[in-house]
């Protein structure tokens, strides 16, 4: 039974005949002339692909001739004789229809070509002719990362889709197999690192840098290495406390350093192109290099250090704020933290260091302003975080297609560097020629049958590394690939899956978080609707609601003064009501609630309406997947409907609480008279 378990690699039986036989006569024999671990890959993945799709595979041929319609090659001569381009950077490839009929792969590197073949039977599954096509591909993000937070003993840390595919009972897991294929359909959509342990290190992954399971680390670097994406470990900042039996972490204590130098070693004698390690210091009660008054330049250098010799890179995590602050003081404002820590250690990083800052200066909410910090630290290396498994966005319940958010955060404009700085040109280089940089991601997967529990959430995975490679493709075109992939080119599924997709973030953002405010979730899980749920909200409510108006004051002129961070063009932005887009209102704004929004409304009857609004469109999501039964694989289309009645369900609960606690609180009543409960 199809479950959904290939993903987009599905590779289904080409049944348009005119297709089938263009690929069938052009793709007959393979010739390729390297022999790498990875080339065979490549090669066992086409041989494959081809079998299942156009039912028969590649004949081998040894010595390169006029009879091989597909050749594979990272020398340059052989391109050259084919009039291939080769200037391209290591990861890049070329695809080239050549004389009579025949097909070149060229790639730098043998990644490239492995890249180039997936490129190839991703055009198959697509159905595009193979005739006249000239490819020139190359990633734009040189980091293209996944963040695991799996935890040893099998659970995932805002996990929603089974438990760990690498971890149980505090061991690592006994399915290969599975390892693979996370690696496979990582390298198909050109992901080249992971680390693949939780930010939050416990005592138990503390020693997954000891001898202990180096040597299980190892055969799961061996795996991915196979398909060009390098390890990385999550690490405990005191570890030399927790393993090193010291009595101190401290970044510039001799000993400490020492014993990072000799751990370094330990862990590249295993695993000798181990990518480096990530870093979550001096955040939500995990260790750090404050406790002894160093900046986190000091801690995050100091292991640098120690791995640089092994041109082992540091990704330090700027989500760095003091979660039991008080802000009733308006001086303190979370959303200040991350720019006020890093922004004057500006140029105290060591090259192999990178800042590893969140889209959002909060965390990952619905809506939220982009981080300030993204182009303000133009010597030192940053790169992107974002989350793709769904914490605050309906935790793969919902559907909820994150591509479209992620498209604003990229093209959001910093004016870092004057106009059209945007963030994706932040964090690929091109602004500041960082020596390391790119994206990340919390991955969304685990153990379910089809990797992240609602099969329509698979979208989110593969979106966030198309976009990785990159960030130019448009939303439309990600997401027709995508759905083409997974349920085939049927132009009625594809029409409907996609434009499901793409309304389904602004409809979630409806029935959940108006106008910019976020953190109206339970706490501890997040999941369902509690207006004052903030988990911190020791002090007072989050959003500071009252009977007359709700928002967070973030202006200099009367509030925590957080919009200063911003470049000239967005603090001007976002400081004045009159600018400041209805869709961040209260984010930076305190309003009554009768202010008068751009669109019109004012902002209680914005809430009350579009959380009718939201729930009805929910309902329109259903009714549209109902509308391609015939068409989709039984448990596939079972599960998704499930899946979208419970988001009906819940969609109307949120309705409920939130405009009931509206209503209440500001007594103002509905202009179009319908019920609140
Ligand atoms: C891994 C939020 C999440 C935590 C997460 C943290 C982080 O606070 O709720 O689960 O911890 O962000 O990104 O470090």
């Amino acid at each position: 039974m199809d479950r959904g378990y290939k993903m987009w690699l599905r590779y289904n039986q080409i049944t348009n005949q005119e297709v089938l036989e263009e690929y069938q006569s052009c793709l007959q024999h393979l010739h390729f002339s390297v022999n790498t671990a990875t080339i065979l890959a490549a090669v066992d993945e086409l041989q494959a692909g081809l079998s299942s799709m156009i039912n028969h595979s590649l004949h081998v041929l040894k010595t390169k001739d006029q009879r091989a319609t597909l050749l594979l090659t990272i020398e340059e001569s052989i391109a050259k004789e084919e009039n291939v381009q080769v200037e391209i950077e290591d990861e890049g490839y070329v695809i080239k229809s050549i004389k009579n009929n025949r097909l070149i792969i060229f790639g730098k590197t043998d990644i490239g070509v492995l890249y180039g073949v997936f490129h190839l039977l991703r055009l198959m599954q697509t159905q595009c002719s193979l005739k006249h096509i000239y490819i020139v591909e190359q990633p734009k993000n040189s980091l293209r990362m996944l963040n695991e937070w799996d935890n040893m003993d099998g659970s995932i840390e805002r996990g929603y889709a089974g438990v760990s595919i690498f971890f149980e009972n505090n061991q690592f897991t006994k399915d290969w197999e599975r390892v693979k294929d996370y690696a496979r359909l990582l390298a198909s959509v050109g992901i080249n690192g992971i680390a693949f342990n939780n930010v939050n290190v416990h005592e138990q992954e503390t020693k997954l840098i000891t001898p202990e399971y180096l040597p299980t680390v190892a055969k799961v670097a061996n795996i991915f290495r196979m398909y060009g994406i390098k390890t990385f470990l999550s690490i405990n900042y005191a570890s030399p406390i927790s393993l090193g039996g010291m009595d101190t972490a401290d970044p510039l204590n001799e000993e400490v350093r020492q014993w990072w130098k000799d751990k370094a070693k330990e862990i590249y004698r295993f695993i000798p192109d181990f990518g480096g390690v990530l870093v979550k210091a001096d955040s939500e009660h995990r260790p750090g290099p404050f406790t002894y008054n160093r900046t986190h330049a000091d801690g995050a250098n100091m292991l640098a250090g120690a791995f640089a010799p092994f041109d082992g890179i540091v990704l330090w995590r700027c989500f760095v704020y003091d979660c039991m602050q008080d802000w009733r003081d308006r001086s303190t404002d979370r959303a200040r933290a991350a720019y006020d820590h890093f922004k004057p250690i500006d140029g105290k990083f060591h090259k192999n260091v990178v800042l590893q800052i969140k889209n959002g200066p909060m965390d990952f909410q619905v809506r939220e302003a982009v981080s300030p910090l993204f182009g303000a630290m133009p010597n030192t290396n940053q790169m992107l975080e974002l989350q793709i498994t769904q914490e605050y966005t309906g935790q793969q319940k919902h559907l909820c297609y994150l591509v479209p958010q992620w498209k604003e955060i990229l093209d959001f404009d910093t004016y870092a560097n004057g106009v059209n700085t945007p963030i994706k040109s932040i964090v690929d280089g091109s602004q500041y020629k960082y020596d390391h940089c790119g994206i990340t991601a919390v991955s969304n997967v685990g153990n379910d049958d089809n990797w992240t529990g609602h099969t329509l959430a698979q979208a989110n995975l593969y979106g966030y590394a198309r976009l990785a490679w990159n960030p130019d493709l448009s939303a439309e075109l990600i997401t027709d690939e995508w759905a083409k992939l997974t349920f085939g080119v049927d132009e009625q599924v594809v029409q409907v899956v996609s434009n499901m997709l793409l309304q389904s973030w602004h409809i979630y953002e409806k029935y959940t978080s108006p106008l910019g405010v976020g953190w109206m979730v339970n706490p501890g899980h997040h999941y369902g609707p509690n207006v004052d749920g903030y988990e911190y909200s020791v002090w007072g409510t989050y959003h500071f609601a009252d009977s007359k108006g709700i928002g967070v004051d973030r202006t200099v002129a009367t509030g925590t003064g957080f919009t200063n961070q911003y470049f000239k063009e967005n603090k001007e932005l976002y400081e004045t009501l009159n600018n400041c887009p209805d869709e961040l209102l209260l984010f930076f704004h305190h309003v009554p609630y009768t202010h008068q929004l751009k669109s019109g409304d004012t902002v209680i009857q914005h809430i009350y309406n579009t959380h009718f609004e939201g729930v009805e469109e929910a309902i329109g999501l259903k009714k549209s997947w109902l509308s391609l039964e015939a068409k989709i694989s039984p448990s596939i289309f079972n599960g998704v409907s499930e899946r979208l009645q419970h988001q009906i369900e819940h969609a109307k609960e949120w309705r409920d609480v939130i405009n009931t606690y509206f209503y209440r609180k500001s007594g103002i009543e509905d202009e179009k008279n319908r019920k609140i409960y």
